[in-house]
């Protein structure tokens, strides 16, 4: 059993910070259960474009209010405490934060805690072996 608690997570390696987000990464690929989840904040007035073509992401927005385009169609959806997103076909999206988002996401693979977005808002595939704990 894992047990963990957010504020623990605090400037450690699994306390990941980007221009327009933080996330604390709760399990990772080296945790060795098949996928990674993460409390992620977006930051109020923000606009993130994300395009993970290597991984499957589950968000759960429990706090804050904007919106989420899917790039590929333009369809445009809002984003509140109890929306949840599914971007099983590897879809290129752009998150717009009115005020801070709260995001619980999972991915799937795992991530490993080292991925950044590129230039284009793409995680690489970084593999590494789980150990057991
Ligand atoms: C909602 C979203 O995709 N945020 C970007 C950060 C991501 N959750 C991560 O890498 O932890």
């Amino acid at each position: 059993m894992l047990v963990t608690q957010l504020a623990d997570l605090d400037d450690t390696d699994r306390d990941v910070r980007a221009d327009t987000w933080r996330s604390r990464r709760m399990v990772l690929a080296k945790d060795g259960v098949g996928f990674s989840f993460h409390d992620t904040v977006i930051y109020a007035g923000t606009t993130s474009t994300f395009h993970y073509q290597h991984h499957v992401e589950g968000v759960y927005c429990v706090q804050g209010e904007g919106t989420l385009t899917n790039e590929e169609t333009g369809e445009v959806h809002d984003v509140r405490d109890g929306t949840m997103y599914l971007l099983d076909g590897h879809e290129k999206h752009t998150v717009r934060a009115a005020s801070d988002l709260r995001m619980v996401c999972v991915f799937n693979p795992p991530v490993t805690g080292r991925e950044v977005h590129d230039e284009n808002g793409v995680y690489p595939l970084v593999v590494e072996p789980s150990t057991s704990r």
